[in-house]
């Protein structure tokens, strides 16, 4: 238990918790800095882990945290939406399969806009659309495509009750194309 009146490091910090008998149940460091959910950073929300049920949860791994979807969290009670119960179906009928809207929200919102920064990818995320995770992936040709790891200049929002999120692309001078793919998780 944590005591009152205390709070976890918005700079990031080792988080251990024991049991009664002193071995050690969970033992992270989590962290302030993207891809870590930057709302839970001094914004007021909370860091959630989106797959606390599973065997093997790596928390240490900033891709299985989100912010919460309200600020202050929901402490006792999960915020995760419910799981779609025909995840590859398309309910709406507008070409999007529901895990994609489950995960992105209505419409799936990715693009690319100019800002000051330079080009900017600038995409959406629905807070509790825990059944996948969406992976943003590059590629120079449309053929081969690879996880893309270097954006730069994170930023996250709360617009409307979805996360958007945004990051800048680094002038290469080649073509680049980006795509967001959402991947369920088990
Ligand atoms: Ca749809
Ligand atoms: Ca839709």
């Amino acid at each position: 238990m944590i005591p009152a009146g205390t709070a976890l490091d918005n700079g990031g910090e080792v988080l251990k918790v024991d049991d009664a008998t002193g071995s050690t149940v969970v033992e992270f460091r989590f962290g302030d800095r993207a891809p870590w959910p930057l709302l839970a950073d001094g914004e007021g929300y909370s860091l959630v882990h989106m797959n606390p049920v599973a065997g093997d949860v790596h928390h240490g791994d900033a891709g299985n945290w989100r912010s919460s979807a309200v600020e202050g969290g929901s402490p006792g009670a999960s915020d995760a939406l419910p799981v779609p119960v025909d995840p590859a179906g398309d309910e709406d009928g507008d070409g999007l399969i529901n895990l994609l809207e489950h995960v992105m929200g209505d419409g799936a919102m990715f693009t690319a806009e100019e800002a000051a920064a330079g080009r900017t990818l600038v995409w959406q995320v629905r807070p509790g659309g825990d059944a996948g995770q969406m992976v943003i992936e590059s590629s120079g040709d449309l053929g081969v495509w690879q996880t893309e790891a270097g954006l730069t200049g994170y930023a996250e929002a709360m617009v409307g009750g979805l996360i958007r999120r945004s990051a800048v692309i680094p002038a290469s001078g080649e073509r680049r194309y980006f795509r967001a793919r959402v991947v369920p998780v088990p």
